[in-house]
C-alpha cells in the first residue's frame, strides 16, 4: 500500500492586501491569481483569500492571498486578518489623491498589528488612468525610500506590474527566511542545539474561497 505525502510545496506565504476602498485590490488579487478584471466594483463580495503557486529561486512556494470584504471602508480590519501575514501589497488610486495620503494610516495599522518583519510593496494602482493622475510617480517614491518600502505603479486592468509586485513581495520575503534559516543553521553547528521554527507555513486553511467575478 503506497500513500501521497501531500508536499505541493516547499514554503506557503500570507500575504495581505490593504489600503483604501476602491484602489483595486480585489481586482488585483484577481488579475494575479485567475488573470481576471472585473469592470464594476462589487466591494461587498469579497475573497476570503486566494492561493497562487510560482517558483521562487527553484523553490515552489504558494502565496496565499488575503483580500477584504469591504472592511476598510469601516476601518474594521481585525488583526486576524493581519496574524501570520509575512507580506503586504499597500495600494493606493494614482487618480485620488486622498488614497494616497492614508498610505501613511496604512502603515500605522501595519505596525499596530503586524509582524515586524513584515515585507512591505506599496502599489500605485490604475496607471492606465495616467491622465487622470493625482498623484506623481516621484512623490510616491520618495515616500517609499522614507518608509523603507519597496514600489512600483500597475495596471490590475492592463495586468501592468501586478505579476512583478507579487514577485518581488515573495521573492524579498524568500530572502529574508532563507537568511533566517541558515542563521539557525550556523548557530546549531556552533553552540548547543537547539530547535527554532521559522512560521511560515502553519496557518489553518479551513477557511474557503469565494469568486469575486462570476462572468
Ligand atoms: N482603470 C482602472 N480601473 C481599475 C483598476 N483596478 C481596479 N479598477 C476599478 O476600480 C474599482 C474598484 O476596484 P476594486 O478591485 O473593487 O477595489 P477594492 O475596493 O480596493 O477592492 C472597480 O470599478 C475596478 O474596475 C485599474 O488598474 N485600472
Ligand atoms: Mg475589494
Amino acid at each position: 500500500m503506497s500513500y501521497k505525502v501531500d508536499h505541493e510545496y516547499d514554503y506557503l506565504f500570507k500575504v495581505v492586501l490593504i489600503g483604501d476602498s476602491g484602489v483595486g485590490k480585489s481586482n488585483i488579487l484577481s488579475r494575479f491569481t485567475r488573470n481576471e478584471f472585473c469592470l464594476e466594483s462589487k466591494s461587498t463580495i469579497g475573497v476570503e483569500f486566494a492561493t497562487r503557486t510560482l517558483q521562487v529561486e527553484g523553490k515552489t512556494v504558494k502565496a496565499q492571498i488575503w483580500d477584504t470584504a469591504g472592511q476598510e471602508r469601516y476601518r474594521a480590519i481585525t488583526s486576524a486578518y493581519y496574524r501570520g501575514a509575512v507580506g503586504a501589497l499597500l495600494v493606493y488610486d494614482i487618480t485620488k489623491r486622498q488614497t494616497f495620503d492614508n498610505v501613511q494610516r496604512w502603515l500605522r495599522e501595519l505596525r499596530d498589528h503586524a509582524d515586524s518583519n513584515i515585507v512591505i510593496m506599496m502599489a500605485g494602482n490604475k496607471s492606465d488612468l495616467n491622465h487622470l493622475r493625482a498623484v506623481s510617480t516621484e512623490d510616491a517614491q520618495s515616500l517609499a525610500e522614507k518608509e523603507g518600502l519597496s514600489f512600483l505603479e500597475t495596471s490590475a486592468l492592463e495586468a501592468y506590474n501586478v505579476e512583478k509586485a507579487f514577485q518581488t513581495i515573495l521573492f524579498d520575503i524568500y530572502h529574508i527566511i532563507s537568511k533566517k534559516a541558515l542563521a539557525t543553521q550556523e548557530a546549531s553547528s556552533t553552540s548547543v542545539p537547539h530547535g527554532t521554527t521559522i512560521n511560515v507555513s502553519n496557518m489553518s486553511s479551513n477557511t474557503g474561497n469565494k469568486a469575486c467575478c462570476s462572468n
